[in-house]
This record gives structure tokens, sequence and C-alpha cells, in this order.
């Protein structure tokens, strides 16, 4: 297995599909640059990185955690059923939705979600739909239109696209692109939102979209990988479907601020069109970065999702009724203040018609 060395932080990791974010140091690395990398090497303590997967964040086979109870870690949603070697979020006919949610929510600050899926079925290529997403959201188990879940969604969104709708629009209205615009499909994009965005499902996503790579990911022998990797504020999405083991990059956004205490999960749809869309194991791994005082400073939490230097329309919350409490301490110290003012008042009134009277005389 070729392993890809790739920057993170002040540490090099080695990437590998399907297996543990591998860590070294800038003295292994050298090493291994004279050995050079070849297939097999692993850097030394490449065994002792077990403790960063985060198993209460994490699904595998043979999905022992998986249902439907309030004890399970994992929650089936709709279509959704657990079969032995993957969890089938819908099966290859129309009008399905189906998803799959982690119960724990998600306080680390610097994570990496290994997403191994599948998606397989009859339909010729652009007669098939629709895709699925990953989410890190405050809300869980909402079904909507985004990919079976729910719109103005409070967090991040990954769609997995396989149907070009505002291709196909076009197409109808006999329109074309101008060919830098067009995307080729299945495309995976990403979008953040703090619940006042919407995702245009006519657009495939393109008016929000942090960014997006074109991703041939269906009715494939081998087997396929998504990775959301969130490392200091930087959001980074690589793929791994050609089958060579090596991650492929296809998002990189700096400055993405991600509240913590979110839920991980995925949810798929589909419409006339169908496929399966297969999930067989997401892995989630701590991973464990060095922040200078000024980057801790700057990397405070935040308590709404935004992206720096991209506007979010301002989310209005409706004002919450006061409690009893609060109402009778407001009235309580209006009070106070209002007699201290008066109080105030005729001190001061007194002293001028003291001194009037004196002048007076
Ligand atoms: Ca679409």
């Amino acid at each position: 297995m070729a392993l890809v060395p790739r920057f993170s932080g002040r540490r090099w990791l080695w990437q590998g599909p399907g297996t543990r974010p591998v860590r070294a140091g800038f003295g292994t690395l050298l090493l291994l640059l004279l050995l050079g990398s070849g297939p097999g090497l692993r850097p030394a303590g490449a065994d002792q990185t077990d403790e960063y997967l985060k198993r209460e964040h994490s699904l595998s086979k043979p999905y022992q955690g998986v249902g439907t109870s309030s004890s399970s870690l994992w929650t089936l949603m709709g279509n959704a059923m657990v079969m032995t070697q993957y969890i089938r979020l819908t099966p290859d006919m129309q009008s399905k939705q189906g998803a799959l949610w982690n119960r724990v929510p998600c306080y680390l600050r610097d994570w990496e979600l290994q997403v191994h899926f599948k998606i397989h079925g009859q339909g010729k290529k652009n007669l098939n739909g629709d895709g699925f997403a990953i989410w890190y959201t405050k809300d869980r188990m909402q079904p909507g239109p985004v990919f079976g879940s729910k719109d103005n969604f409070v967090g991040l969104g990954v769609f997995v696209d396989t149907y070009p709708n505002e291709e196909k629009q076009q197409e109808a209205q006999k329109r074309r692109y101008s060919p830098g615009v067009q995307r080729v499909f299945p495309y995976v994009s990403a979008m953040v939102s703090n619940g006042s965005l919407s995702y245009d499902h006519e657009r495939d996503g393109r008016p929000t979209e942090l960014g997006g790579c074109t991703a041939m990911v269906r009715n494939l022998n081998h087997d396929t990988f998504l990775v959301i990797r969130y490392v200091k504020r930087r959001l980074t999405i690589m793929l791994d479907i050609d089958g060579k083991h090596e991650w492929r990059d296809c998002i990189d956004v700096p400055g993405v601020r991600l509240p913590r205490g979110y839920f991980f999960g995925t949810s798929s749809v589909t419409g006339d069109l169908s496929d399966n869309h297969d999930i067989i194991s997401l892995k989630l791994f701590e991973l464990t970065v060095e922040r200078t005082p000024e980057e801790e400073k700057l990397h405070r939490d935040v308590f709404l999702p935004s992206v720096d230097n991209m506007k979010l329309p301002e989310v209005t919350l409706p004002m919450e009724p006061l409690s009893g409490l609060a109402l009778f301490l407001i009235v309580f110290f209006s009070l106070v203040a209002a007699v201290f003012a008066l109080v105030i008042g005729i001190i001061v009134y007194n002293k001028w018609q003291d001194q009037s009277r004196k002048r007076f005389y």
C-alpha cells in the first residue's frame, strides 16, 4: 500500500485508505525519504495510533452498535437497513430516503472522518440519483430535501451528488453551458450554513458551495473512500476512488469555523432515479496538533458555523420569552434605579434651592 505523506501542522501524516492516520517526526521522515517509501513501509509507531480512533463516533462491521433503540451509538432512519457487509441508506428503488446518525455529540477540536462507501445501481450514467451527504450538524435525525436531510441546517454538509440537476434543466431549456462553468458529475461539494442558507437542489448547491471536484464514484469494482479533515480550522476533503490507494485533493478551505458538540451523520435520497447508497464504514480519528499561544487565542470556540471571507446571511433568532425570575429581576432593578435617581434628584434640587436662597439674602 502506497503511503502518501501529507504535511499537517507540524507533523507529517502518512495516509492509506482505511488505515489510521499515521504520525512521525522529522527524523523518521528523513529516514523514510532515504529509504524510499515503498509499499508496506511504515514509519515507526504506526501501530500505536489506535488510541486516536474514536469508537463512539465510528462505525464498522459487524455493525453491532446500530439500531433504532435509544441505547445504540448509531441510529437508523427511514429506509436505511443494516446488512452484513454494509449499511444501505437507500436501495436502488425510486423515492427512498434513509439516514444514519451518530448519537454522541463530538467535542473534538481537530478530527478526520474517513468514509468508506459504495454507490451502485442499474441505471445508466446520468440516469441514476441522487447521491448522498455526510453531515456534521447541530441537529440530527431531521428528514428533509437535502439528500434526505433537513435544509437550512446548522453545520457542515459534504455532498456526493450523482445527478446533474442544473445541467439537465439547462438541456431541457435548450441552453448550453459555457465550458468554464460546467461541472462534470458525479460531483463532490461542501457547504457550511448557520441555518440561514438554503441548499439549491435545482442548481446542485452551486450558489453556496465552498468548493468541489468531479468524482467518478459509481459502479466501481474497487473500494471508494472520502475523507473529511478538519485541522486548525482548515477543511480538507480528499478522495481515494481510483483504486490506487492514494488520496487525491478535492476541497481545501481555510478559516472554517465549526462549533464543537455537533453530530456526525449521513443521509441519502432517491427520486425518479435511484441507486444503492451503501456505507461500509465511518471512522473518526482525533488528530493531535500543536498550537502556538497565538493560535490558541485565534482558535477559540465558536457558537455558530461560519467561513472567513464568506458572508453568510445573519441569523435572526426569535426572542426567547423571559423567565419569571429574569422578569422579576429586571423590574426590581429598574425600580431600584428609579428610586435612586429620584433621591439624587431631590438632593440636587434641595442644594440648588439652598444656594439660590443664600444668594437671595
Ligand atoms: Ca444533484
